[in-house]
C-alpha cells in the first residue's frame, strides 16, 4: 500500500518526508518535484516568507540512477529561516488557530509549540510526495490540474488580486474556493464495497486535511442538492466510436464511490488565513486577561497555493487507489495489469 509521513516545524532545520510503496523502475527528476515546490510558494497574497525559501528537494534515499527501487523514498527540504528557538513565546492564541486547542491538548504554555508543527508549512512536504504520485499517473495518462475559481467573494483575477490588495490594507486575510481536476482515471478505482474504500471519501479527506479548507464539494453537489434527480444524475451513452459516455459530469468523476472515468473534479473552499495582522479578541493564556491576538509575519491569502496542495492531496489519494487496482513491485507489472484490465473493459 502507498503510504507517506512527514516531519518537520515551519522554522526547524528542515520538512523531512518519506515515502513506501512505490513500484521500481519510476524515472523521477526532482526538477519536476521543484517545479510544483515553487507553483505552491507563488500566488497573489504570499507573506514575506515566500521571499526568504526557495523549496528544493534533496532525494536521501529509494533511487538509483534517477530510477524508483522499490525501497522508501526519502525527501528532505531544508528551511532557509529556521530560526524556531530564537522566536518569541506566543500567549495569545488567535481564533481559527490551531494555537488554543493545541495549547489545551499537549498542555503548553506557549502557542510557538502548537504552530511551528500546525503551520501551512508542512504543506511543502506533501506537495514534494504529489509530485511523485504524479509523476507515476503521468506513465499512464492521468493528468492533474488546479485553478482558483474565488477569493473574497469575487471571480475575476483582477478584483480578485484588488481584494488582496485592500484586505492588506486594512490588516485583514481572505479565502475563497479553488478547483482540482483529475484527467485520464480509468473506471473502476475505489469501491462501494466498504465506508473507506470509497473514492471520494479518500479524495474528501485528503482535502480537508489541508490547512484551512473547511469545506469540500465533488462535481456539482451543491448545485444539485437544489435540483431534481432528473437535472442532476448523468446519463449513460454508447457509441462505437466512443465507447460508453456521459454528455454531462455533475456527479464530479466518481459514483458509488468509484471512479467512472470522467474527469474527477473537486473543489476546496478555503477559510481566510487566522493570522489577522489587526488582532481579534482573545485571552492572554497566562493571565487570562482579554488580549489581541499574536500577529506574526504571515500570508493574506493563500488560496493559489492551497490549490497546488490539492493537486498533491489528490495524486497521492489517485496514486494510492491505483496502485491498489493494478498492484504490482515494478512499473513493467503495473502496466500489465493495467493494461489488461483496459483491454477487458473494451470486450
Ligand atoms: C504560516 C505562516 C507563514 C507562512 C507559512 C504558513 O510563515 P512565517 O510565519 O514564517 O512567515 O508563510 O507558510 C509557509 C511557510 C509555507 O511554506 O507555506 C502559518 O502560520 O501557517
Amino acid at each position: 500500500m502507498l503510504r507517506f509521513l512527514t516531519a518537520g516545524e515551519s522554522h526547524g532545520e528542515a520538512l523531512v518526508s518519506i515515502l513506501e510503496g512505490m513500484p521500481s523502475g519510476l524515472k523521477i527528476d526532482a526538477g519536476d518535484i521543484n517545479k510544483d515546490l515553487k507553483r505552491r510558494q507563488e500566488g497573489y497574497g504570499r507573506g514575506a516568507r515566500m521571499q526568504i525559501e526557495s523549496d528544493q528537494v534533496k532525494i536521501l534515499s529509494g533511487l538509483m540512477k534517477g530510477e524508483t527501487i522499490g525501497s522508501p523514498i526519502a525527501i528532505l527540504i531544508e528551511n532557509k529561516d529556521f530560526s524556531m528557538a530564537e522566536l518569541p513565546a506566543v500567549k495569545n492564541p488567535r481564533p481559527g488557530h490551531a494555537d488554543m486547542t493545541g495549547i489545551l491538548k499537549y498542555g503548553f504554555k506557549d502557542a510557538r509549540c502548537v504552530l511551528e508543527r500546525a503551520s501551512a508549512r508542512e504543506t511543502a512536504a506533501r506537495v514534494s510526495i504529489g509530485a511523485i504520485c504524479k509523476i507515476l499517473l503521468a506513465e499512464f495518462n492521468i493528468d492533474i490540474f488546479s485553478r482558483v475559481l474565488m477569493i473574497g467573494g469575487v471571480k475575476s483575477e483582477k478584483l480578485m488580486k484588488e481584494k488582496i490588495n485592500e484586505a492588506a490594507k486594512s490588516k485583514n486575510t481572505l479565502g475563497g474556493i479553488f478547483e482540482v481536476i483529475i484527467k485520464g482515471v480509468p473506471p473502476g478505482l475505489g469501491s462501494y464495497v466498504h465506508w473507506d474504500r470509497r473514492l471520494d471519501a479518500a479524495i474528501g479527506r485528503a482535502l480537508m486535511s489541508i490547512p484551512a479548507v473547511k469545506a469540500v464539494e465533488i462535481g456539482n453537489a451543491v448545485e444539485c442538492s437544489a435540483k431534481p434527480g432528473s437535472e442532476v444524475h448523468d446519463e449513460i451513452f454508447y457509441s462505437k466510436e466512443k465507447g460508453i459516455y456521459r454528455k454531462t459530469n455533475n456527479a464530479g468523476g466518481v459514483e458509488g464511490g468509484i471512479s467512472n472515468g470522467e474527469d474527477i473534479i473537486t473543489r476546496g473552499y478555503m477559510k481566510p488565513i487566522s493570522t489577522l495582522m489587526s488582532g481579534l479578541n482573545t485571552i492572554d493564556i497566562d493571565t487570562k486577561k482579554q488580549v489581541k491576538a499574536s500577529t506574526e509575519r504571515s500570508d493574506v491569502c493563500a488560496v493559489p497555493a492551497a490549490g497546488v496542495v490539492g493537486e498533491a492531496v489528490s495524486s497521492f489519494v489517485i496514486a494510492r487507489a491505483f496502485l491498489e487496482k493494478f498492484g504490482g513491485d515494478s512499473i513493467a507489472e503495473v502496466t500489465r495489469n493495467y493494461k489488461g484490465y483496459i483491454a477487458g473493459l473494451k470486450m
